[in-house]
């Protein structure tokens, strides 16, 4: 690849700054020629970087970049005037407030956007007088954050990346940092294997972080509740917990344990489709560990009872005392860079800015002491519940850095909803399926040409600085929020500020879990939350004397298994979905590097040898994957690597489209879907299909 200097006008210059392509939060700069390099950082110290680091710059450069304002005319899109695409995104939105209320309208913040955008962008809407703002968390860690805070009073991971090397057992369940998390896979949790920690993966397919594990549990999807109670019944049956911790920091231990003895083990693993003896060898590698750390990821939080997943590995760490401590805890390795952010800051429904509650009359008045505004006191729509009600009570979105025409589950029913809705703004940086439905589309500004903070996966505040500046006439995100804001709500003044630092240090006056933060201060380091000001650090491991509910004690909780929604017919498969190295959620970023796609081109649906031979399938065949929300085709990958009568695809590409098979059940309390179980019928296609859009639109 040529320097994009040379061939184009843009200037790009290297400036330390966060990769966007996962919560590890590693230090990027650009390093000529189309490439990004690692730099030393507080998480990759070494400068180390995975293959998607070293590809971020090909977003930035890329040619689909949307580069002029859309606006819809005569039903198609024609580029147009910032400033007359902005009087219709007003426009249109004002008349949808004006005609039924400011909660007719709902804002997606973004994950892969800064602290300083989120904040603007979660203001706006309570500004506006709504509370309707959610981020992909929601599609995420929703789940993990509602049964953590519940139970240990904060949502985040509970101990560092640094202290998972002090762990002498490490349990993944449901997650694959080797291929999510690569340099917390490799910097962090495998030079602690290789000094001897024990790695417990609890997973239905066999992947990079399985190679590294000394116990592999593949589960059948949807039963982590009966192998988790499982694990708990044995570290009480064999004396594993710590009788002291549960004494003086916990609650509920006899009732559990009532419930513990009654659990058959042997049934239990019947369930879960694992050997009963390899459920009672991880239990004592957890229970007899000095310091046992639980790193946890989608496979335990996208399920309709992904919440008690939840609760029920939050058991494991309070019945042996693994929290508090080094090395120790429940540990949600978080999605973009900055999802952990997005929700810190307030994009979220039921919280303000802190996770200070919207139903909390001294939390509302310290915003609008800052605001000169008060926020809405009722808990707004999550997103998923938003886009079931498009058409109906919720009549427009501000659709910002998201994609949830591809992301959200049952995605065809989701797109065919966005056209129920009176007016869509989205702001993009591409012309993504999403965008398609929209009226006006504003183009935003990619990562790389950014400045502001992101908050990573172990809580550390990071600052975001440009290293190229914007294509054509696009706008950074930060100015296209505050102009919104200014022209959207009656308080323009809310929204003057003269640079993404002026928002930050706004945040850090009322998010308490920021304050005494500043930029100074994070300089090329970072600062932690929460934040003490008088001392200047944060602190690294949570819950050590008292927890983040201030009590001293945790409960137990007991936790019954859950069915999944979907009933499964005898000829049918699980179909389970997740992700790969090379490739980034929606795709629209990793599609856009031809090194991320010459490295994995399509994608394919792994089938396991017996499931395919009882079908006719052969590798490589062309297959439809169907059930009553859709049918897609594919080439299956037969692999003994997925379990028997379970099915993997990711939702990397448009087509195939993993969210047309996917359900709208969600957790009734925190409303994640579930994306990771669905019954498909699995048979080999009718005749040779077109290539899949490997390179097609988002
Ligand atoms: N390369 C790459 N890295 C990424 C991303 C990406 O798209 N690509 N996305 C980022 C984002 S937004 C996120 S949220 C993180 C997610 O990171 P992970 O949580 O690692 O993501 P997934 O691959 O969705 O799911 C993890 C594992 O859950 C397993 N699983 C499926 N069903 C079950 C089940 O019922 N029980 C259990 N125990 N396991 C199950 C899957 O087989 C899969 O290996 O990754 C981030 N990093
Ligand atoms: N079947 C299935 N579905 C899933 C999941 C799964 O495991 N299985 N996982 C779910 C999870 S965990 C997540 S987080 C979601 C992800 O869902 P999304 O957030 O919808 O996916 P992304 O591909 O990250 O899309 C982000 C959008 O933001 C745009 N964008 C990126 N950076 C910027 C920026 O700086 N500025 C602006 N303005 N735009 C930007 C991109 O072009 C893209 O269109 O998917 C969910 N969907
Ligand atoms: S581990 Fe994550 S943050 Fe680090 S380089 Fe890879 S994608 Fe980027
Ligand atoms: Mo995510």
């Amino acid at each position: 690849m040529t320097d994009p200097s040379e061939t184009t006008e843009r200037r790009f210059e290297s400036n330390p700054t966060v990769c966007p392509f996962c919560g590890v939060g590693c230090s990027v700069e650009y390093a000529g020629r189309g490439s990004a390099t690692g730099v030393e950082g507080p998480v990759n110290e070494r400068g180390e970087i995975c293959p998607k680091g070293a590809a971020a710059f090909d977003v930035v450069d890329s040619d689909d970049r949307l580069t002029e304002p859309l606006v819809r005319h005569d039903g198609r899109f024609v580029t147009a005037p910032w400033e007359a695409a902005l009087d219709r995104a007003v426009e249109g939105i004002g008349e949808v407030v004006d005609e039924h209320g400011p909660d007719a309208v709902q804002f997606f913040a973004s994950s892969n956007c800064t602290n300083e955008e989120n904040y603007v962008l979660q203001k706006l809407a309570r500004v506006l007088g709504t509370n309707n703002v959610d981020n992909c968390a929601r599609l995420c860690h929703a789940s993990t954050v509602a049964a953590m805070s519940e139970r240990l009073g904060a949502g985040a991971m509970t101990n560092t990346l640094d202290d998972l090397g002090e762990a002498d057992c490490i349990l993944v369940n449901g997650a694959n940092p080797a291929e999510q998390h690569p340099v917390a896979f490799r910097s962090y949790i495998l030079p602690a294997v290789r000094d001897g920690a024990t790695l417990v993966h609890v997973d239905p397919r066999a992947n990079d972080t399985t190679e590294a594990a000394d116990v592999h549990l593949p589960l059948r999807p949807g039963t982590d509740i009966e192998l988790l109670n499982a694990v708990a019944a044995t570290l009480v049956e064999e004396g594993l917990v710590d009788e002291a911790f549960l004494d003086e920091r916990t609650t509920g231990f006899d009732r559990l344990r009532e419930r513990l003895v009654d659990v058959d083990v042997a049934a239990n693993a019947e369930a879960a489709g694992v050997e009963p003896e390899a459920i009672r060898e991880a239990a004592r590698a957890y229970g007899e560990a000095d310091r046992a750390a639980i790193v946890t990821g989608m496979g335990t939080s996208q399920h309709r009872c992904g919440t008690d997943n939840v609760h029920a590995l939050l058991n494991l760490a309070l019945l042996t005392g693994n929290v508090g401590r080094p090395g120790t805890g429940v540990n949600p390795l978080r999605g973009q860079n900055n999802v952990q952010g997005a929700s810190d800051v307030g994009g979220l429904p039921s919280v303000l800015p802190g996770y200070e509650p919207v139903t909390d009359p001294d939390a509302r008045e310290r915003v609008a002491a800052e605001w000169g505004v008060e926020p809405p006191a009722e808990p707004g729509l999550t997103e998923v519940e938003a886009t079931h009600r498009f058409g109906d009570d919720v009549r427009a979105a501000v659709v910002f850095g998201e994609n949830p025409a591809v992301t959200e589950p049952n995605a065809t029913a989701v797109a065919s909803a966005f056209d129920d809705l009176d007016y869509c703004v989205v702001i993009d940086l591409f012309e993504t399926r999403t965008a398609a439905h929209a009226d006006v589309v504003l183009p935003g500004s990619a990562w790389a040409e950014k400045c502001g903070t992101v908050t990573n996966t172990d809580r550390r505040v990071l600052r975001m600085r440009p290293n190229a500046d914007l294509p054509g006439n696009a706008r950074r995100d930060f100015d296209i929020l505050t102009a919104l804001g200014r022209r959207l709500t009656d308080r323009p003044e809310a929204f003057d500020y003269d640079r993404p630092e002026a928002a930050f240090e706004e945040l850090t006056r009322v998010a308490p879990i920021y304050e005494g933060m500043s930029y100074a201060g994070i300089g090329d380091g970072y600062q932690r939350w929460p934040f003490d000001a008088d001392a200047g650090r944060g602190t690294e491991v949570l819950h050590a004397e008292t927890f983040a509910t201030g009590e001293r004690t945790a409960p137990l909780a007991v936790v019954d298994p859950v069915p999944p929604a979907d009933d499964l017919d005898p000829d049918e498969l699980v179909l389970t979905t997740g992700r790969v190295l090379q490739h980034f959620n929606s795709g629209a970023l990793s599609r856009r590097s031809d090194r991320l796609v010459a490295m994995r081109g399509e994608d394919a649906l792994q089938v396991h040898p017996s499931d395919a031979a009882e079908r006719g399938i052969e590798d490589g065949d062309r297959v439809t994957v169907s059930n009553e929300r859709g049918t897609v085709e594919v080439a299956a990958e037969v692999t003994p690597a997925v379990r028997e009568g379970v099915t993997f695809c990711t939702f990397h590409y448009p087509e195939p489209l993993a969210n047309a098979l996917t359900g709208d059940a969600l957790d009734p309390e925190a409303k994640i879907p579930e994306f990771k179980h669905s019954a498909v019928a699995v048979e080999p296609a009718a005749e040779a299909g077109e290539g899949s859009g490997a390179t097609g639109d988002d």
